[in-house]
């Protein structure tokens, strides 16, 4: 294992001055090392946008580099071969390696990418480097210099980085001060709708609402990070008469923005998005999302949602549920909560497999 310290350090050395990135715990402790440090670290929406940032900064003459899961390769694919291959940029990408080299023992969202990343690599011609938990700094700067061939023969190189290679260390954000545990948020939201059906986005939401609400009605949306409301819309458009409550994360919603300005085009009237802000990816160590200075009710009424507001209590959460289940939407309920306390509970696929939860609350929408 190397320090997160050494492993920015040493690609400092070299020039690496900025990076950008979407977290995987792998990552916890260079995101953090660099978020102490203003200027070094962009914390981006999503995989592609990452690489694109990372893209400019080449451009504009910065050596950068980008740190992602393996989760997010498609979302980084497209500006990958169209951008960066294309224009032959020179980019150093880290990517994690969930679900490998055994799918067996991480969660099963990974089971596909993880076996597959090597040879998805390969079939777009992107060499690769694999960092593992043994290495140290030597075997890091020796892959370095291999990656610096690749870069000096105009090729974009990845390492793998396995669970454990890098070291972690403390972020320091601003969480909120005043706000709602998540876990007591999403009590309130599910008891306040028992009829609905209900979409949980990836992470600890889903494992807490299967704590503290588990249903047959309820979807855990393992993975497709960001992509809860789109499932969520799906599932109101189709079933007009139930009520679909989407939980969705602050990290999540801002991954796949767009899905607001589709929302709101369709105006699914029994659809209800909650937004659990917590300003942090919580679920991969609490890196710093870009919440802070966007307001998602705002977003959300600009881009056609019958209603948006903010609550921050558990009255203002209660009334709110109640009012958006009296009025036609969408609606938009962005909940302010507080860093997570204590054990986080199991997920819901350490009981159930994925396909007791497709097929459990596909009998409950019929
Ligand atoms: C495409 C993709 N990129 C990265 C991840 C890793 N990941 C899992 S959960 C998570 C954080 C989600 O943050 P947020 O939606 O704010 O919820 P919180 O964890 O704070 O509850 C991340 C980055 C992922 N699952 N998929």
């Amino acid at each position: 294992m190397i320090s997160a310290q050494e492993f920015c350090d040493l690609l400092a050395d070299r020039g690496f001055t900025m990076a950008s990135g979407v977290p995987c715990s792998h990552f916890g402790g260079p995101i953090a090392h660099l978020s102490t440090r203003s200027g070094r670290y962009v914390p981006a929406p999503n995989e592609g946008s990452a690489l694109a940032v990372a893209a400019g900064a080449a451009l504009g003459g910065r050596r950068a580099y980008v740190m992602l899961q393996n989760s997010g390769l498609g979302n980084l694919i497209n500006p990958l071969t169209s951008l960066v291959m294309t224009y032959q940029l020179p980019i150093l990408t880290f990517a994690s390696l969930r679900g490998w080299p055994d799918p067996a023992t991480d969660e099963p969202q990974h089971a596909v990418m993880g076996p597959a990343t090597p040879g998805l690599l390969d079939s777009v011609d992107t060499p690769h480097h694999t960092l593992y938990a043994e290495d140290g700094v030597k075997e890091f700067s020796t892959l370095l210099a291999a990656a610096e061939k690749d870069l000096a023969a105009q090729r974009a190189p990845f390492v793998l980085v396995e669970r454990g290679a890098i070291g972690k260390a403390t972020a320091a954000n601003e969480p909120h001060t005043t706000g709602l545990p998540a876990a007591e948020a999403i009590r309130i939201v599910t008891a306040a709708a028992p009829q609905a059906a209900v979409v949980a986005t990836t992470g600890f939401t889903g494992r807490d609402t299967f704590a503290v609400a588990d249903s047959p009605g309820n979807f855990y949306m393992q993975g497709s990070m960001g992509h809860a409301s789109s499932l969520g819309l799906g599932v109101a458009l189709t079933h007009p008469e139930r009520t679909v409550v989407v939980l969705d994360g602050d990290g999540a919603l801002l991954m796949h923005l767009g899905a607001l300005s589709m929302i709101g085009n369709e105006e699914p009237a029994n659809l209800i998005h909650v937004v659990l802000d917590n300003r942090v990816h919580e679920s991969t160590g609490g890196q710093a999302t870009t919440s802070a200075t966007t307001s998602f009710p705002e977003m959300a009424k600009a881009a056609g949602y019958a209603s948006a507001v903010d609550c921050d209590g558990e009255d203002a959460l209660r009334a709110a549920m109640l009012g958006a289940q009296a009025a036609s939407g969408p609606h938009m309920i962005c909940v302010k909560t507080l860093p997570r306390t204590g054990t986080i509970p199991p997920r819901a696929t350490n009981a159930l497999t994925t396909l007791d939860i497709r097929d459990r609350f596909q009998s409950n929408l019929q």
